[in-house]
Order: C-alpha cells, then structure tokens, then sequence
C-alpha cells in the first residue's frame, strides 16, 4: 500500500540544499496533497519558501521528459503572461548544477528524481466544489491555461504517460486486474467488497468508446493540462480569485472533452472525491451551468466540434476515473495514495455515483453547454 510520510526529514533537507534556494534550508514539512508524488514546503534561514517534489517512478517512468515538458510549459507561461506575473505562473528553481531537477542515486539510499517550484504565498487550495462563482472561476482558469498554449511553438510536447486517456485500453486492464485478484485470496478479498462496482462498470463499459475512432478524428488534438480538479488551482487567499494552474506532470496533446471532464467530475456536485456517503454525488445542474459558462469563455479557441464533444467528455472520464481507482483498488493500491483501506474503492463509489448522475440529466446538459450533440 502506498502511504505518506516515509522520508527522513534530514534527508529531505538534504536533497533541498542540492537546489539554489540562496541560504540554508532549516525545516521540510511533507504536504499531503495529491495521489502521486511525495511533496515537501522547504523554509530557509531566511523565510524563504519552496516546494520540492519526488516524481513517482512508478507513475512517470520517464522523469526527464516530464522535466522537459515542464520546463517548457513554464518558460512559455513567462513568455506569455509577462512582467509581474510570478504568483500566476509555477517557477522552477534550478539545481546547483544547473539542471531543473536533481537526480538521487542508490548510493543515496534510493534512486529519484526531484524538483523544486517557488512557493506561491498566501494562497488556498479547495477539495471540493462549494459555490457556483469559485466553480466557475476554476473552470474558467484550465480554460485559459488551454488557449495559453496554443502558439506553443513545436516540437508537441512529450506524452509523459501514454495512453493516458485511452479508456477502452483502461477497461482492459481493469478485466486483467480482476483475472489476477482472483488468483488469490488477498485480490478475492478485495474483489468480493467491489462486486456492485463491478456490475455497474461492465454495465457502462460501451460508454469508453465515445470519445475514441469516429468522433474523435474530428476533435484537434491541443494542449490540455489533464488533471483539471479544482484542487490543482491556488486562489488568493485575499481575493479569492483562481491564481494559478498547478501540477504540470500531465499537460501534454489531448483532447478538450478530457479536461471538461475532469472538471465534471471533480466539480459538478459537492461530494468530497473519497466520500464514503456518496449521497453528494450528483450532478448539480446550477455548478455544471457556471463549470461550462468558465470554460467555454477561458477556451476560446475550441472549435465547435469540440463543443459538442464536451458531454461525452464528462461521461468518458468519470466513468474512465471510476475504472482507474477500481483498478487500483483490486491491484492492493499501488498507485493512487491511499489513508485507509477500501480509500480506492469509495473513490470509485463517488465517480459511479455522480455518472448514474450525469446519464440521467444527458438531456439537460447538453442544452446546458449549447450546440447539437454528438450522438
Ligand atoms: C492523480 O497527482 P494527482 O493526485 O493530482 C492522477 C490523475 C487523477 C487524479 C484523481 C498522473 O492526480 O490522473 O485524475 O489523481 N494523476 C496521474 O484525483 O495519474
Ligand atoms: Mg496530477
């Protein structure tokens, strides 16, 4: 089982001070956020703060071309947003021997690679989506950050995992998953505990199709950052306006109907994504109108194929996050981070919940998000 807080404070520190932070770095405190990699809000002598990353080797077994990628998305965003705009914009610090990440050794204890970021002051992160203005704001955020890439000049950047989005392939693996859980009495125990799950994921599994072939040859592959959940945005904590797009690690050619997924599944109800009550975990009609009217004004290039490919979108990638935590939930949670046991499996629980959800209002957003549908 993954879990957090396995690095030696000292070590941490030491990994910090390989980085120029300009003075001596006195306390590392772990940041439980995010499923993957392991984070740390770094203080120096001086009041400084940074945050420094581990990249999972197991997510991104090729760090150097999430480097590569991140290196250029945020020169890009320098570039673009201008003077001044340092709170909106992640900032890598280089390491000491001028490379933007540090690599561990063995002889370190394990082999790693590290990064470190600025860390943007007095700012706030939310888990869960509360009011339709902060939903709309979020929204309205990733929407730009897509059409900030736009002129992003070639080469594309590197696909960091792929296959990220191919959800008919995410299917077959949940159907290996259960094939190995079922060869022993630990992944059966596990698999007896998912039995509805699994029902109502073999009974939607036809919906993985939709962004896939047909449909989406008509879609412009572009810049999407991935991973648009409300917590990958930092508002002012004084103004509460959505300050800057975090967590770069998959920002890479995809689809626009991926990232309105994302956002839909992350804030179109109120449910927190690991609830065990997942009562909250339909689809708000009143969030989804300020989610598509933030996104549809920050994404101002998407064409109107892309407009119509949005619902599917939401469909495709709840049901697609369902799959991934089911599949992590049968593989003894291996890859997402987990507190507790069965964490994976009440993660799958909301996703289901909230697309049983969005099936039943298809009608209503469509209308909602404008233009006829595709299917
Ligand atoms: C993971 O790194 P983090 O926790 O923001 C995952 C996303 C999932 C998300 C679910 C590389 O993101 O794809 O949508 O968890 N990232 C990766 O919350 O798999
Ligand atoms: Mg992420």
């Amino acid at each position: 089982m993954r879990t957090t807080g396995q690095d030696d404070p000292e070590a941490v520190l030491r990994i910090a001070g390989r980085f120029r932070i300009g003075d001596r770095a006195t306390a590392a405190v772990e940041l439980r956020a995010g499923h993957i990699n392991d984070s740390y809000v770094v203080s120096t002598v001086n009041g400084n703060r940074f945050l420094l990353q581990r990249i999972n080797g197991y997510v991104f077994p090729n760090p150097a071309r999430v480097m590569a990628n991140i290196v250029r998305i945020t020169r890009h965003l320098e570039r673009k947003l201008g003077a001044g705009s340092g709170r909106r914009r992640l900032t890598l610090v280089p390491a000491a021997n001028g490379e933007m990440w540090f690599e561990t050794t063995a002889q370190d204890r394990r082999a790693d690679w590290w990064r470190m970021y600025e860390l943007i002051e007095n700012t706030t992160t939310v888990l869960r989506a509360s009011t339709p203005e902060q939903v709309f704001l979020v929204a309205q955020a990733f929407g730009r950050f897509e059409t900030q890439f736009v002129d992003l000049p070639p080469p594309p950047l590197h696909e960091t995992i792929p296959g990220f989005h191919d959800t008919p392939n995410r299917i077959e693996t949940l159907d290996r998953a259960l094939s190995a859980a079922a060869a022993s009495p630990a992944g059966n125990h596990r698999r007896r505990r998912a039995i509805a799950e699994i029902r109502s994921i073999a009974a939607h599994r036809e919906l993985a199709g939709r962004l896939s072939a047909g449909t989406a040859h008509q879609l412009p592959r572009r810049i999407v950052h991935n991973d648009c959940k409300i917590s990958n945005i930092l508002f002012d904590r004084a103004t509460g306006e959505a300050l800057c797009v975090v967590d770069l690690d998959t920002t890479m050619p995809g689809l626009a109907a991926h990232d309105f997924g994302d956002m839909v599944r992350s804030m179109s109800h109120r449910a927190e994504e690991d609830a065990r009550d997942t009562t909250g975990a339909r689809v708000d009609p009143e969030l989804f109108a300020a989610l598509a009217q933030g996104y549809l004004d920050g994404a101002s290039s998407l064409t109107e194929a892309e407009r119509r490919s949005l619902v599917d979108g939401a469909l495709v990638l709840t049901l697609e996050q369902a799959v991934r935590f089911l599949t992590d939930h049968l593989d003894g949670d291996v890859y997402f981070r987990v507190e507790r046991p069965d964490q994976n499996l009440d993660r799958c629980r909301v996703q289901l919940a909230l697309l049983e959800s969005l099936l039943a209002r298809d009608t209503d957003l469509r209308g909602i998000v404008g233009g006829p549908t595709t299917t």
